[in-house]
């Protein structure tokens, strides 16, 4: 058994490094990605990645992982990619090389968890899952709705405003879970959830409507830490208070076994704000479900 004591932790679980889609049988790539430079509010999220990472020490040492059944690795083959590259003071360079990168993962069949990075490296991740998998469901956790048309040309709170006018996601089967700052209500194109709601009424109430309105229909999983309470996860950029708890949103992660989900990001992780690791565990606890979710999924 690892301790958590041994080497420094340099890729998401230990999970090998490959950087070349065709030299790993690995299913999962885990990518970061160190970009803070479309963010609104406290800047920082370039550190999220590695902070991430070296979280997972903490969650090595168990085999067969608790509430499942089974170890992740002999279920699902998982490998780490390390992080995007871009020229600093040129935002466009990231959004060519992430889509690049995104590319030619996919296009050799695997799937992707990526760790952020602020909430703009979701828009080429989704261009890049649109063009393997058509338009996508999208499941997206956040405070924020992030569907704001007036935004800077890179900015983390109007992708999802993009995607849409890109065709890049389906409205009628994309869900917004935790929401708790203002959007218009009468003339919104997704569903929400609000944080009121799924704080009130619980895991597997979210998990009906998600299921509803996604059915088997290609989802992406887009995950800003912030639809966290900030007690749960004060290490962000633009906390809000009255947010999901960390256990809430573990079991709607873990209850999605089954669903087409296609990849995940999490994003907004900003460890110098952060307390205790408080916010880089959870986002690692969340990635890690996610895989244990894709795992569990292949026997049913
Ligand atoms: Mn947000």
């Amino acid at each position: 058994m690892p301790s958590l004591f041994g080497d420094v932790i340099s890729t998401f679980m230990g999970v090998p490094k490959a950087t070349e889609p065709k030299a790993t049988d690995a299913e999962v790539v885990v990518s970061g990605v160190p970009f803070d430079l479309a963010c609104s509010g406290r800047s920082g999220a370039r550190m999220g990645p590695n902070a991430i990472r070296q979280s997972t020490a903490n969650l090595i040492w168990e085999g067969k992982r608790w509430p499942w059944d089974f170890a992740l690795q002999d279920r699902l083959k998982v490998c780490d990619a390390g992080n995007v590259d871009y020229a600093y003071g040129e935002p466009e360079s990231l959004v060519d090389n992430l889509e690049t990168h995104a590319n030619r993962w996919l296009k050799a069949g695997k799937k992707m968890l990526t760790l952020g990075g602020d909430h703009y490296i979701s828009l080429p991740l989704l261009r890049a899952h649109a063009r393997e998998h058509g338009p996508l469901a999208l499941i997206h956790f956040d405070a924020h709705t992030d569907t704001y048309e007036q935004g800077t040309r890179f900015d983390h709170g109007t992708i999802f405003y993009h995607a849409l006018k890109e065709g890049l996601v389906v409205p009628e089967h994309s869900l917004q879970i935790g929401i708790r700052t203002s959007y218009d209500r009468h003339n919104h194109p997704y569903e929400v959830l609000d944080a009121n709601w799924v704080n009130d009424h619980g895991s597997a109430a979210v998990l009906e409507r998600i299921r509803a309105r996604v059915g088997h229909h290609p989802a992406y999983i887009s995950l800003d830490i912030d639809g966290l309470d900030p007690a749960y996860a004060p290490g962000t950029g633009t906390p809000v208070c009255g947010g999901m708890s960390t256990d809430l949103m573990l079991k709607v992660i873990r209850g999605m076994v089954g669903m087409a989900l296609v990849g995940m990001d999490v994003v907004e992780v900003n460890p110098a704000y952060d307390h205790g690791d408080i916010t880089s565990l959870a986002a690692a606890t969340l990635g890690l479900e996610f895989l244990y979710t894709l795992a569990a999924s292949k026997n049913t």
